[in-house]
């Protein structure tokens, strides 16, 4: 049976959604698109054969023809959201980050332990990527012995003009904050944040390096650069006793001509991280049927915010700040 989808948010990323689950995802079904932009909900429905487009997030979620909801409106709503579809029963694709702080996301695994079920799953897709999933089956073969750090490289083409240097914490590296938790199956247990010359071309601090300390005493290493101007380029090499692996930043072929070689990189990360969007969708779609949740939890996005609390303390007193976890609920166990 096709289960009914409707998407919160019609912007850059509820469009790119709304094609993917369109086109590339099987036994679902656009019911209806909300923004706050009635003609962009309506354009982006008309695009992608969604029933409607609407302005009314609400009348989304409680559609009896919406069985699973997809929200990708602006951060700050994210919560609030996710909430009314828990409170709806409904089983809930939340983009990243979960919320802008811990304790707004904190209302969250609240709101699931009171349904007593876990009915959300959060975006952070690079747990979909095939680059990352081999590096973290090739880590736990143990073939390389264990790991020792992890080299993260995060640069985006330019930085929206909303963005500040707490949106560059809280919004793009929790994507490392995430990843790393999963790759290495550690907890982050401190983190410093380094600001570096500024380039002339940012209007906040960029670039930044991001040092957290895991749990098993593992270094990750961030470079985030959000005015890079030359494309987009997310890197990881993983470190361990016995060797190294990386993967590349481009899913591109590359070209040798006229005494250089060249390969396309992607302008932002929907082209890039294009199969990871696919599979993480396919991947709700298909644990509804099943029952079983995948990827992130509600509790992993929540832990990342607790994270990116702590980057952003560092930020602003540059010491290193240590990272204090709740306990985690039985239901996430
Ligand atoms: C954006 O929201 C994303 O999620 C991208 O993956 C990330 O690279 C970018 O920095 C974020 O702003």
């Amino acid at each position: 049976m096709s289960i009914g989808v409707g998407i919160i948010g019609a912007g850059i990323m509820g469009a790119d959604h709304a094609r993917i689950i369109s086109r590339s995802v099987a036994g679902a079904h656009l019911v209806a698109i909300s923004d706050a932009d009635e003609a962009r909900a309506r354009a982006v429905a008309q695009e992608t054969g969604a029933t409607r487009g609407v302005n009314d997030p609400m009348g989304v979620i409680n559609d009896p023809e919406v069985g699973a909801v997809l929200i990708a409106s602006p951060d700050s709503t994210h919560a609030d959201f996710t909430i009314a579809c828990i409170k709806a029963g409904k089983p809930v694709l939340c983009e990243k980050p979960l919320a802008p702080t811990a304790a707004e996301g904190m209302r969250v695994i609240e709101a699931e332990l009171s349904a007593g079920k876990r009915l959300v799953q959060l975006g952070f897709m690079r747990r979909f990527d095939p680059g990352y999933m081999e590096m973290k089956s090739l880590l736990e073969s143990g073939r390389y012995g264990e790991a020792l750090a992890f080299h993260c490289i995060h640069r985006n083409a330019t930085a929206p003009s909303h963005f500040d240097s707490v949106a560059a914490i809280v919004n793009s590296c929790v994507h490392e904050v995430d990843i790393s938790r999963f790759v290495l199956s550690a907890e982050l247990s401190s983190v410093c944040v380094f600001k570096a010359k500024r380039s002339k071309l940012a209007h906040f601090d960029d670039p930044m390096l991001v040092v957290f300390e895991t749990d098993k005493g593992q270094l990750v290493d961030v470079e985030l650069f959000l005015n890079a101007q030359y494309g987009y380029d997310v890197k990881g090499e993983l470190i361990c006793e016995t060797g190294t692996m990386t993967f590349g930043p481009t899913i591109n072929t590359e070209i040798r001509s006229a005494g250089v070689t060249a390969t396309a990189l992607a302008p932002d990360w929907r082209p890039r991280f294009a199969a990871a969007y696919r599979i993480q969708n396919q991947a709700w779609i298909d644990s509804i049927s099943t029952g079983r949740p995948v990827g992130s939890s509600a509790w992993d996005g929540f832990v990342a915010t607790t994270v990116t609390d702590a980057g952003v303390k560092s930020l602003k007193t540059g010491e290193t700040v240590a990272i204090a976890y709740e306990k985690r609920p039985a239901l996430y166990t």
